[in-house]
Order: structure tokens, then C-alpha cells, then sequence
């Protein structure tokens, strides 16, 4: 049990009481809980003292003991007393956009809805828009809702997938034993299973998986392969391979099928045969095994980045010797978007700056939400001035570190920004995104992106595609025109790291570059942990086949203050 794993067992108690209408103070209470559970700085096991659990903020004693018994057992007598009741399908019905626990409370009173294909039904049939609060509009944004859920079709979001990942390497033995393979390693925006692959001399590796804490069922427990499931209905496979086949089964096991394919190709082509063990030649004697390295190279190609083997222009680009050098996230000095109290963030602007800088990062840029997003505490001219006083005194109290004006301004469903050209032009940096209106007709969305990228005052545009990954699809932009744009403009385009983001996705920011458009990778961090997203970034951009050089937040402080043309150094210095 993750404390991620603790905390969404606390969340569930909370919606289950508060689709049954208990007492609005308990409800918080759990969900003030979770809260504090899924950052707590300590991992939460069995012998945690239920004293390090109350020095938390918003645990008290009887809650302190529930999450004892879920760290020990997995549930708590509350939760079990609440499931014998409840509709557990209710849950997945929780799971749909637009779907909160009110709602699902009067999807079960008065429609009968009780789990997702129920609640298919009722929508298909008109039986929801006649509800209180409901229309035509609202329950066929259910039908899209249920649809975008069923794009991830039981796949994970490769966030999820790392981190739960991270803690099983860690614990079969720690990453020079165990190694990631699969859409993981390749860094795919979804995952549908984990591949995990370590040697026989790790003795024990396959026990500690069955017995890991995370496990919910154990299908298959073999000498070299074990499958488990664990929480979250994620399945692991672990495969166990003698040490001189490491590099050959690495290889195999991270695909991508396709890749695969086409190396076996290369190895026929000379008469050898490739598989997980190794290379070998017509004999059967052994070309290469141990390492990938050694594979690659006796069928005369460099190594190939995992990211890129998807047969997808690589092979080539190996014979030719023009693979790239791909980013990596040392290779970052700055996050161009990120947020404080001043609009939805969770900590101050010294805080986000002294997060960043801990992780050597040299730059940040304070782009809170403008006022048009009010549900997000959106600032507006006068807040952003005042925000800029502010900015002024942080850099003060920083050293070797620099906070960068900034907004992220809202576009709005006209086109126009929604905060005066004035304001913008004494801001060291304009992202833009789009927040609304998300569903409007492609020519609608295109003109609202191309203007954005026009305006002289705008450096990025934000999560272009505005897709949330199982919950919304992307809007239908016309991406040639919003190129364009960018090329006149003078205007990057954002890969966004938050992990349901992930916008733009790889390909995209694929083509944008080779257009020469210039990327940025930015966080979107509305807390200091979010910083840990980078790396999800960096991920769709290697998959993206960029280099440091198309990356602008790769740059200085001073070469990227040149570049937006606002001069070299920073406002707050003229
Ligand atoms: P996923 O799990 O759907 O996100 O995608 P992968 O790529 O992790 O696919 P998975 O888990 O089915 O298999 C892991 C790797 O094992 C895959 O990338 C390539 C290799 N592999 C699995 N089955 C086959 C196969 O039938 N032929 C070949 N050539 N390779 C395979
Ligand atoms: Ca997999
Ligand atoms: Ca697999
Ligand atoms: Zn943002």
C-alpha cells in the first residue's frame, strides 16, 4: 500500500458518504485526510506509529487508526460496513466526467443507476435529462464522458505507471537488478501492463513480488515469469532470464512489437536469428546477448532509444548515423508555467521558487490563471501588478535563482485575451491556454488558437489540444493553421507534464519541431511536488525525437529573456 493507495481508500469512504447524504463535516474530515495522506512526507506502513500519523494536519485519532487498518489489511471496518450496502458500481459511475457524488446520489434515487452500464442506459434512454438540475446538454456530456473513459479502455496513465513501477523496482532489489521494460521504458503516454525483467542471480526477486504489498492476485508464479496484479487492477509481469541474456531480453521485452519486427528482419537478412536470448548465428553460437549495445552493434547499428523504437523513421535514421541526442531532464534549467495561492496553487511563490531551485533548476515563471478562470481564483490586471511586487521581493531573498513575471492568460471564447495588452507588455513572460469552449466547431477553436499565437505579446501556447487523457478528447484544431501562426507569430508551443495532459502528445510536437517551432516543457505545477512531472515531459519530448536545442526552456535565463525580444534582462532589473 503507496500512501497514494491509503489516500484514494479514504477518498472512496468520503464519496460514499457523500452520495449518501452523511454528515457534511465527516465527509470533509476523510477527505481532509486523503489529502494530508497523499502528501505526507513519510511512506505509511505497518509499523508506523499512529503518533506520526496525528502530527499530520487533519488526522485525528479515529481516523489515525482507520488508515492503520488500511495500511495493514488493505480496508477499514468503516469502509466494509459502508460496501455492504453500497453499490460498489457506484464508484466507476464517480470515475465519469462531469459525475460528482450529488449527482450520483440522484442517478440512483431516481434513474436506478448503479454502475457505468447502467448509467449508459439511463442516458441513452433520456432518462437523465429530465432530472432536477440535468437538461439534454448535461446527459449527452455523460454519453462523451463514458466515452472518453472507454478511450483508456483499462489502460494507465504513464504517471501512475512509473510511480507504482519506481517502488516495485525498489523493492526486488533496486534498479541495477531490476529493470523497467514495455510502453514504460519507451515512456508511452498510456501503459497497459508493467514489464519488469531481472537476472536469475537476483534470487527472490519472484517472491517478493507475490508477496509485495501491493499485490491483490497472483495468476501466474513461475521460475521465469510471475504475473501479478496489483492495486488499481494493474497487471505486472516479471520475467527472470539467465545474466548473459539480459541485453537480448531487455531488448525483447521493450519492444515495441514493431521494432521487433524489423530487428529480427535485420538478423534473417544475414542468416542469424534473433529472440530474448540472444543473437545467433546458423550454428546456433552466440553473437551477441549481454548487452543491448553489443545486439544493435553486430547488425552495424548504434543503440536506438528506447522512445523511439516504433519503427517510426529510426532504423534509418541509425544506418545514417543522424539519430538524434535526445533531451534529458538535466538538460532542463527553467519551468515556464506554474502556479501559487494567487489563483489555484497550494504554495507561495518563494515556495514554488525555493522547489525549483532544489532541483537546480535556474529560472521559473509565475504564470498564475487571469481572471476569466474565476473558479480557479483567477487574477486580473491589478492582482497581477500587485503579484509583480511581490516577484520583486521573492528575488530579493533568492540567490543564483530567478522568478519571471508571468500569466497564464485565458482565451477566451471570442479569441480576445482576457487581460488588457497594457498589463501584458510589462510581464516577462505570456503563456496562453485555453480553458472554455473547448467543444466548438474546428474552425472555431483554430481561429481562437491562431489568434493567440499571433498576438505579439503571447511566448507559448499552453496544452494546445486541451485533451485531459480518459476524460476529454482533444479539441479538433486545425494544426497546420496553428504552425503557421506560431512561424508569424513568433510563438512556442508547450508540452504540457502534467500526466493526464501530456498536450502536446509526441507526434505532434514532432512535426512542430521539425517545422522549427520552438517547444517549451513546462510543469503546470500548482504545488512544489508537482516538479516531479518534469520527467513525464521529458518523456513525450524524446518520443518527440527532440533535441536540447529545439527545447527553449533548455536555454539561459538570458538567452530565453533574447528570444521572447523583451530584451535581456529581466523586468524587474530595467
Ligand atoms: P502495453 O503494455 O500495451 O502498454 O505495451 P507494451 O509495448 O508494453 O506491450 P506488452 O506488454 O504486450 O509486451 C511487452 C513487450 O514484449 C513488447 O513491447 C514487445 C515484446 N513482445 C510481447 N509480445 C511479443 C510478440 O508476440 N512478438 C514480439 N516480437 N515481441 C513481443
Ligand atoms: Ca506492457
Ligand atoms: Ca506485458
Ligand atoms: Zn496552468
Amino acid at each position: 500500500m503507496t500512501n497514494r493507495d491509503i489516500a484514494e481508500r479514504l477518498e472512496e469512504i468520503a464519496d460514499i458518504l457523500e452520495i449518501q447524504g452523511g454528515e457534511p463535516f465527516r465527509v470533509r474530515s476523510y477527505r481532509r485526510a486523503a489529502e494530508s495522506i497523499s502528501h505526507a512526507p513519510f511512506q505509511i506502513t505497518v509499523t508506523t506509529q499512529p503518533g506520526a500519523l496525528t502530527a499530520l494536519d487533519g488526522i485525528g485519532g479515529s481516523i489515525a487508526e482507520r488508515v492503520m487498518q488500511i495500511a495493514r489489511t488493505g480496508t477499514c471496518d468503516v469502509r466494509e460496513e459502508l460496501l455492504e450496502v453500497f453499490p460498489e458500481g457506484l464508484l466507476d459511475v464517480l470515475r465519469v466526467p462531469g459525475v460528482g457524488p450529488k449527482k450520483a446520489a440522484l442517478f440512483f434515487r431516481e434513474a436506478h443507476v448503479h454502475d457505468l452500464s447502467t448509467l449508459e442506459q439511463a442516458a441513452r434512454d433520456g432518462r437523465l435529462a429530465g432530472l432536477k438540475g440535468m437538461g439534454k446538454k448535461s446527459e449527452e456530456r455523460i454519453l462523451e464522458g463514458l466515452e472518453a473513459l472507454r478511450s483508456l479502455s483499462g489502460r494507465i496513465l504513464l504517471g501512475e505507471a512509473w510511480e507504482r513501477a519506481e517502488e516495485l523496482v525498489r523493492d526486488l532489489g533496486g534498479p541495477e537488478r531490476v529493470r523497467m521494460c514495455g510502453s514504460l521504458r519507451r515512456g508511452r503516454e498510456t501503459i497497459g501492463d508493467l514489464d519488469l525483467l531481472t537476472s536469475t542471480e537476483n534470487a527472490g526477486a519472484g517472491e517478493a513480488l507475490t508477496a509485495h504489498s501491493m499485490v491483490e492476485s497472483v495468476p501466474l508464479a513461475g521460475e521465469t515469469k510471475s504475473t501479478v496484479i496489483i492495486t488499481g487492477g494493474i497487471q505486472v509481469d516479471l520475467r527472470v532470464v539467465p545474466p548473459e541474456s539480459l541485453g537480448a531480453a531487455w531488448m525483447y521485452f521493450t519492444g515495441s512489437k514493431q521494432h521487433n519486427v524489423r530487428m529480427r528482419e535485420l538478423a534473417q537478412d544475414k542468416g542469424w536469428k534473433l529472440n530474448e536470448y540472444g543473437l545467433f548465428d546458423a550454428d546456433g553460437q552466440v553473437i551477441a546477448s549481454d548487452s543491448e549495445e553489443s545486439i544493435y552493434s553486430a547488425l552495424g547499428l548504434p543503440w536506438i532509444p528506447p522512445e523511439l523504437r516504433e519503427d517510426a523513421g529510426e532504423f534509418r535514421a541509425a544506418r545514417d548515423g543522424s539519430l538524434p541526442t535526445l533531451i534529458e531532464a538535466g538538460d532542463i534549467r527553467g519551468d515556464t508555467h506554474c502556479h501559487s495561492t494567487w489563483s489555484d496553487g497550494v504554495h507561495t511563490i518563494e515556495e514554488m521558487a525555493r522547489g525549483a531551485q532544489a532541483l537546480g533548476m535556474e529560472y521559473m515563471v509565475i504564470s498564475d490563471h487571469s481572471k476569466a478562470l474565476g473558479i480557479a481564483g483567477g487574477i486580473n490586471e491589478e492582482q497581477i501588478l500587485q503579484q509583480a511586487e511581490e516577484v520583486d521581493q521573492v528575488n530579493e531573498a533568492l540567490q543564483g535563482f530567478r522568478v519571471l513575471k508571468g500569466i497564464e492568460v485565458d482565451v477566451l471564447s471570442s479569441g480576445e485575451l482576457d487581460i488588457s495588452v497594457e498589463v501584458l507588455a510589462q510581464l516577462d513572460w505570456v503563456n496562453a491556454s485555453i480553458h472554455s469552449g473547448l467543444s466548438q466547431s474546428a474552425a472555431q477553436v483554430t481561429e481562437r488558437s491562431v489568434r493567440a499565437a499571433l498576438s505579439p505579446h503571447v511566448d507559448v501556447v499552453c496544452h494546445p489540444l486541451g485533451r485531459l487523457l480518459g476524460r476529454r478528447k482533444a479539441m479538433e484544431i486545425d494544426f497546420e493553421a496553428l504552425l503557421q501562426a506560431c512561424e508569424e507569430g513568433h510563438t512556442a508551443l508547450e508540452i504540457n507534464c502534467s500526466p493526464d495532459r501530456l498536450d502536446l502528445p509526441d507526434t505532434y510536437a514532432r512535426q512542430a519541431a521539425a517545422r522549427g517551432i520552438p517547444i517549451i516543457i513546462a510543469t503546470d505545477a500548482h504545488a512544489i511536488e508537482h516538479r516531479g512531472n518534469l520527467r513525464y515531459g521529458v518523456a513525450v519530448a524524446r518520443r518527440a525525437w527532440l533535441t536540447r536545442d529545439q527545447v527553449l526552456n533548455c536555454r539561459s535565463l538570458e538567452a530565453l529573456l533574447q528570444w521572447t525580444g523583451r530584451g535581456s534582462a529581466p523586468l524587474s532589473e530595467r
